[in-house]
């Protein structure tokens, strides 16, 4: 089927502070998440996956959308709303916090970052978390604001990162623990600092915490990064599927536990927190997970760059699960996919079917992240 249509860019979805700079370095695909437009691509995914893997890239991921939680309770709210234990978050660092509904089904996986004691910040994946904490919080009485604050992230993500903002910021960035920030400024631009992205391969998240100076602060990093081959990109399809970050509602479905998402290690059922979701886990975790969230290698002709589809999985001729996001990787030269599938035919070693669009693909299910025993 030919295409010849488009999505009108109208005021009903927001856009990020970043937009304009976005749309002069020749973005070329944008999604939406969190009622924002996203760059998805520039054009030539080949080339943003090089950049990432061996230079340095920045990526518009302003609709990572924030959540203030404000006020005497708000630590308290943010324990309420993931199982993970979060007894020895200071102040000053992050944590990836699972979140579940009262079923233990995975809703969002955002970072959490405790900006003071009576504040803390999650930085969300495409879902309405800011309704949700409110209206825990309103539910449960408790003396909180729930709020969405002017702070829209800029990953800079590669090897060549640490570098780059070494050079911008100062040394002091190379110090940073994983997931740890700071506030600062850079020639009058207020920032949040954080060693963190969605990638494996190192970088940063810039917050801009001025809407009005984003392409102040793009110019400001494309400018630095000249010397290191800087150039945009986005959250990276190909590196994201190798590395088997999950992308929760596209890798998950209404059902989907932490356990059957390989996030086990997160989850902590014992600590004293009545947290959302608890009974429905240790349910989940006395029972043993159904399914498992796991790498796919199939075979057959190199996979098109993107294949942005679910596509089913059979093992004798039998339903077991599906296929969230195809492609083929450079590195490992083979077609990978991760996958949700019953733990019985993860494990099993055996050959299964990957109902792609371009026809079945015989595969094999392996643990991620892929080229790791
Ligand atoms: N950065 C920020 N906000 C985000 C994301 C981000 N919001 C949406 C989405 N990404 C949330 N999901 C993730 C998923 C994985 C990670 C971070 C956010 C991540 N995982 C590390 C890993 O898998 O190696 C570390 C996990 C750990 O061990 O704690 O970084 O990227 N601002």
């Amino acid at each position: 089927m030919s295409q010849s249509f488009g999505i009108a860019l109208g005021p009903r979805i927001r856009k990020s502070p970043f937009f304009n700079s976005t749309v002069k370095a020749g973005v070329s695909h944008f999604t939406t998440y969190n009622h924002m437009y996203m760059p998805v691509s520039y054009g030539d995914l080949a080339a943003e996956y090089d950049r990432l893997i061996n230079g340095v890239a920045m990526w518009d991921v302003a609709a990572e959308r924030q959540v203030c939680m404000k006020g005497p309770d708000a630590i308290e709210l943010a324990r309420l709303i993931t199982p993970r234990n979060l007894d020895k978050l200071v102040y000053g660092m992050g944590r990836y916090i699972p979140m579940c509904n009262s079923r233990g089904t995975l809703i969002n996986d955002p970072v959490l970052q405790k900006i003071s004691e009576d504040e803390g910040w999650i930085s969300i994946a495409d879902s309405d978390m800011k309704f949700w904490c409110e209206a825990l919080a309103v539910g449960k009485g408790m003396n909180v604001t729930v709020t969405e604050p002017d702070a829209s992230p800029l990953a800079v993500q590669g090897p060549k990162a640490v570098d780059l903002i070494s050079d911008v910021m100062g040394d002091w960035v190379r110090e940073l623990k994983y997931f740890g920030f700071k506030q600062t400024e850079l020639n009058g631009i207020p920032l949040l600092v954080a060693r963190s992205g969605w990638s494996k391969q190192g970088g940063y998240e810039l917050y801009l915490l001025d809407g009005a100076k984003g392409d102040q602060l793009w110019d400001s990093i494309a400018e630095a990064g000249e010397a290191y081959g800087i150039g945009p990109g986005a959250p990276n399809y190909i590196e994201r599927v190798e590395s088997g970050l999950i992308s929760v509602n596209a890798d998950t479905d209404d059902d989907a536990n932490p356990f059957e998402m390989g996030m086990g290690k997160f989850i902590d059922l014992d600590q004293d927190v009545d947290y959302v979701g608890k009974a429905a886990l240790k349910q989940i975790a006395a029972d043993g997970p159904a399914r498992k969230f796991c790498g796919v290698v199939m075979d057959g002709d190199k996979l098109a760059s993107t294949n942005a589809h679910r596509w089913d999985i059979e093992q004798n001729g039998r339903y077991v699960g599906f296929a969230s996001a195809a492609a083929y990787s450079p590195r490992l030269d083979q077609n990978i996919a991760v996958a949700l599938i019953t733990t019985e035919a993860a494990e099993s070693g055996a050959e299964m079917q990957v109902m792609t669009d371009h026809g079945v693909r015989n595969a094999v299910a392996t643990s991620l992240p892929f080229g790791k025993k």
